[in-house]
């Protein structure tokens, strides 16, 4: 039987989700999409897990798209890359934006096309000192893709979007967080330690809290500010009805810690 494409691993309320092509640098299959999306239907299933954290085997993060599945002989009618991003990619990338509990991504090495707005997918992004972000649709002709053109400007400007995206250069991981890009550049020997802290500590804070912060700073991105502020007041309204928060102003006024346990 060949090694699963993706590793799930669920303990102290954190589901860890492993790319885990190495000898591809995580390259993606569809093979390797059915599996992620099985994952995340047990995350999503799963109230017990409360953060997850997204990583690559091997000495890559991901490599973003198997261009062997897009070898193409003499003749051969192009393949549809809107239908793929249509049928995997994009839902994936929604999946990730939505999922209502925190994401971390430990990027470990290069990211490259795809693997970029993977990672750009997810909520906070570590990466190790030696891993690079590589843009590297324009060397092949294509367009960003994975919502690529959405984090890009949003995160880093359009200048450095635009350098980015048509100049395809490695981006080191020190310059990814001088730019905003990612959230910390960690020692390549701490990286996944600091990931799994950081995932295992979320996922003891108020998580449905947590979840609806996702949704607000991800509807901000097309409001004005009156529409924002409506948002806030209708995701404070909620916030206010969850477990969480009765068990945090409680713990505030008692002089104890609060145990959060995500409803
Ligand atoms: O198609 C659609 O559905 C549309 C969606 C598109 C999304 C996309 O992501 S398009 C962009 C695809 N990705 C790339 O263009 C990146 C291609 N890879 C590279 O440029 C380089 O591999 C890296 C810069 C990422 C790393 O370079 P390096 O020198 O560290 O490693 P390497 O030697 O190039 O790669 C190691 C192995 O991984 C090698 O295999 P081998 O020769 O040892 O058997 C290489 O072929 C393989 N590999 C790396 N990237 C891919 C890959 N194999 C298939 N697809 C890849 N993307």
């Amino acid at each position: 039987m060949s090694e699963p494409a993706i590793l799930l691993h669920i303990a102290e309320g954190v589901a860890t989700v492993t790319l885990n092509r190495p000898s591809k640098l995580n390259a993606f299959t569809a093979a390797m999409h059915a599996e992620l999306e099985h994952a995340l239907d047990r995350i999503e299933l799963d109230r017990a897990i409360r953060a997850v954290l997204l990583t690559g085997a091997g000495r890559a993060f991901c490599a973003g798209q198997d261009l062997t599945d897009r070898a193409m002989a003499e003749g051969d009618l192009p393949l549809d890359l809107g239908d793929t991003l249509e049928r995997l990619y994009n839902p994936l990338v929604k999946r990730l934006y939505r999922l209502e509990r925190p994401v971390v991504c430990a990027v470990n090495g290069v990211a490259a096309g795809a693997g970029v707005n993977l990672a750009l997918a997810c909520d906070i992004v570590l990466a190790a000192r030696s891993a690079t972000f590589i843009e590297a649709f324009c060397r092949l002709g294509l367009v960003p893709d994975a919502g690529g053109t959405f984090a890009l400007p949003r995160l880093i400007g359009r200048a450095r979007a635009m350098g980015m995206a048509l100049l395809g250069e490695p981006v080191g991981a020190e310059q990814a967080e001088a730019w905003g890009l990612i959230w910390r550049c960690v020692d390549d020997a701490d990286l996944m330690a600091e990931a799994s802290a950081l995932a295992r500590h979320l996922a003891t804070q108020p998580t449905r809290g947590l979840g609806l912060i996702k949704r607000a700073i991800l509807a901000s991105a097309h409001h004005t500010l009156d529409q924002q502020l409506e948002v806030e007041r209708d995701l404070q309204r909620e916030a206010g009805r969850t477990e969480d928060y009765h068990e945090g102003v409680a713990a505030f006024l008692e002089k104890r810690q609060p145990h959060f346990r995500g409803r």
